[in-house]
């Protein structure tokens, strides 16, 4: 009988978007429950060691949490591969993966409170940038992924993060991505790859703009229409 999978979930969350995709990649079928963030119920949070989404229940038995080792294992049990074979770049992938959490910064632009603490933040993203543009500069080939044309299980982790990026570009152009033309590159075909645009909720660009609006945050003003709605 085929694996049961029940994706718990926050709507805007980057690292479920993580899980989505990989599961997205490999065509499993599976649940997904959104929870309120703030009213996670019971039988979850007596799941989730420390009370975050995203947590993958596998036979409704066993609940697997953290984003990476969700990968891993989906990226074991279910073809097709998508870490390298080679144990060196598999072990590189890795090291990229792990650098995803100091990537953070790229998703907390929306917490900026004006346009000072937004150029500081930027600079903050800037060198992230820079970091990631001199991996993709070391690529033997042309991309446009992480590995070049495969996508691979790094690509999953970064897509969520350049997602919400290019939500915030949208609403208010930065003109920082457009200085590392591999990382553009990159960030372009991550966000035509179907797993990534079916990794989240339809219209999820509507519903991210509503809660920037709804969590009052400052760059709601960029929002087309905005100054209109109140
Ligand atoms: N390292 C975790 C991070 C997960 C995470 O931070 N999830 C956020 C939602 S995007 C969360 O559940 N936050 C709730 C909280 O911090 O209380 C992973 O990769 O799965």
């Amino acid at each position: 009988m085929a694996t049961k999978y029940k994706l718990c979930s926050f709507k805007t969350c980057p690292w479920v978007h993580r899980a989505a995709i990989v599961l997205q990649e490999k065509n499993i079928a599976y649940d997904i429950e959104y929870i309120d963030r703030d009213n996670r119920p019971e039988w979850f949070l007596a799941i989730s060691p420390h009370s975050k989404v995203p947590v993958l229940i596998v036979d409704e038995e066993t609940a697997l949490f953290e984003s990476n080792a969700i990968a891993e294992y989906l990226d074991e049990v279910t073809e097709p591969r998508l870490h390298p074979s080679d144990p060196l770049d598999r072990a590189y992938n890795r090291a990229w993966n792990d650098f995803v959490p100091v990537c953070r910064k790229i998703t907390h632009l929306t917490d900026a409170t004006d346009e000072e603490d937004l150029a500081k933040r930027c600079e903050g993203v800037r060198d992230i940038f820079e970091k990631l543009e001199g991996a993709l500069s070391k690529r033997d080939n042309d991309g446009p992924y992480f590995n070049g044309p495969d996508f691979s299980l790094t690509d999953a982790s970064y897509a969520p993060i350049f997602m919400r990026f290019t939500l915030f570009d949208r609403i208010h152009p930065l003109g920082l991505i457009e200085e590392f033309p591999l990382l553009e590159a990159w960030r372009n075909a991550l966000m035509d790859r179907p797993s990534v645009i079916a990794g989240v909720v339809p219209d999820f660009e509507d519903y991210w703009r509503q809660v920037l609006r709804d969590r009052g945050r400052w760059a709601a003003q960029f929002i087309p229409g905005a100054a209109a709605a109140e």
